[in-house]
């Protein structure tokens, strides 16, 4: 075993952060639709809890926003002249509009799966791009996804880069619906991969929204990493809870170490899931289980209670999460007086994400985690861990390139596709990666 460390990468809100009601099965998606959005709020809200866990002592990196709108996704379709007129064209095309400027790449819990090096078959860290094939917004990521995960983690010697899957039987959102269990980080882990339905198996399913990951898909990424059928446990979400706005697993439950904190009513069969986990992690496993009656399912999607991350600070564990769970007297009662007591449990704190938040994207869901060793840390290509300084120099960009508030009818305006041009083209030096973006 190797010293490895969890680094939480955290996605970059980008320049057109927009509410468009993109999401069919994302309730703060459909309910925000249409309101003004604050992209430098929503960048900075995520600048500072970046920021937090480094003063904590934690180990954070920063993946890039993409180029939106996205051109190309638009030239495919058969619109063409310059860009300018390629824009124009889309106010009869409110549709294309919309999804060509979501932001939602900010997301990056749905950039890719992820296995240490500790786990796969060559001793690499292996990386699978997730394809977002349920929802065109988000399907359009994957090109710059794997270019950024290519640029930061470019050495071979150390890391392995699969295409992402390759059609809808294998759906797949990347890391929201992904745990990695272990003792300590560069121990060999246990791979907790939850998908919401099955397509070869059948069985059963959401009825009213859609499941986003399939159980096809976590099995191929699990043989594309080398991982041991032993290192891995599958388990199926509870389709009743995908119906209530569960549209990724990491809705509903979050898992550091030895610890997996979730829902009562977050899996089909939630015993067998408990003994699969516990027979493969052993003794030292445990499971805070929040029931029912405590915090109904309703409280749990409306605060993202479990979007929060879970951190190991030395060998206790904090909770980071959303401040919206502060308006819920139900999930309230049970973050201050039921998990405060847990003997893992060292602290409970809040993070301003509601600009995120109110597009159904909470503090887990603004970070991809990578297990690294020293060695691996030391191959990072770029500037993308953060420091006091990275930190302030991205301050100051936001403040200067982002607009304080965009409105929908806004969206189109050939002034934005400029002013992301300008943004990202100094972005790519202040993070010396200079192949980043096409
Ligand atoms: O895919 N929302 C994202 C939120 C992703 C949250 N990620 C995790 N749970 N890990 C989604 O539904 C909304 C965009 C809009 O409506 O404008 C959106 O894409």
């Amino acid at each position: 075993m190797s010293t490895a460390h969890e680094i939480n990468f955290d996605g970059l809100v980008g320049n057109t952060h927009n509410y468009a009601g993109l999401s069919f099965g994302n309730v703060a998606s459909a309910n925000n639709k249409g309101q003004a959005s604050s992209p430098k709020q929503a960048a900075l809200q995520g600048l500072a809890k970046m920021k937090a866990l480094a003063d904590s002592g934690l180990k954070q990196g920063v993946l890039p926003p993409h180029v939106r709108p996205y051109m190309p996704y638009l030239r495919a379709l058969g619109f063409t002249g310059n860009d300018s007129a390629v824009l124009n064209s889309l106010k009869d095309h409110r549709e294309y509009r919309n999804i060509c400027h979501s932001a939602s790449n900010m997301w990056v819990a749905n950039a890719a799966t992820i296995a240490p090096s500790a786990d796969t078959a060559d001793g690499r860290v292996h990386f699978t791009p997730a394809n977002l094939l349920s929802m065109p917004h988000r399907a359009m990521e994957v090109a710059q996804t794997a270019r950024s995960l290519k640029a930061i983690f470019a050495n071979p010697e150390h890391f392995a880069h699969h295409q992402a899957l390759p059609d809808g039987i294998h759906s797949d959102e990347g890391a929201a619906n992904h745990t990695r269990f272990c003792r300590e980080y560069g121990d060999a882990g246990v791979h907790f991969f939850v998908y919401g339905k099955s397509v070869f198996s059948g069985g059963a399913a959401p009825k009213n929204f859609p499941a986003r990951q399939t159980r096809e898909s976590f099995e191929a990424i699990a043989r594309l990493h080398g991982l041991a059928e032993d290192q891995c446990v599958f388990a199926q979400q509870n389709p009743a809870v995908i119906d209530a706005g569960v549209f990724h697993n990491d809705v509903i439950s979050v898992g550091n170490r030895q610890v997996l904190f979730t829902h009562q009513d977050a899996f089909v069969d939630q015993a067998a899931v408990y003994n699969a986990l516990q027979a493969r992690c052993g003794a030292d496993f445990s499971v805070i289980e929040v029931p029912r009656d405590a915090v109904p399912v309703s409280d749990a999607v409306g605060s993202y209670l479990f979007n929060s991350q879970l951190v190991s600070l030395g060998d206790q564990q904090v909770l980071i999460a959303p401040s919206n769970c502060q308006d819920y007297p139900s999930v309230q009662r049970y973050l201050e007086h039921t998990l405060r007591q847990h003997p893992s449990i060292a602290d409970v704190r809040y993070f301003d994400v509601r600009q995120s938040m109110a597009n159904g994207g909470g503090p887990a869901c603004l970070r991809l985690r990578v297990v690294l060793t020293e060695r691996e840390i030391a191959a990072l290509s770029g500037n993308v861990l953060l420091t006091e300084d990275l930190y302030a120099t991205l301050c100051d960009w936001v403040t200067r390139h982002y607009r304080d508030q965009l409105n929908p009818e806004e969206l189109g305006d050939s002034a934005l596709l400029s002013e992301t041009h300008a943004a990202l083209t100094e972005l790519s030096d202040i993070l010396q990666l200079p192949d980043l973006y096409a």
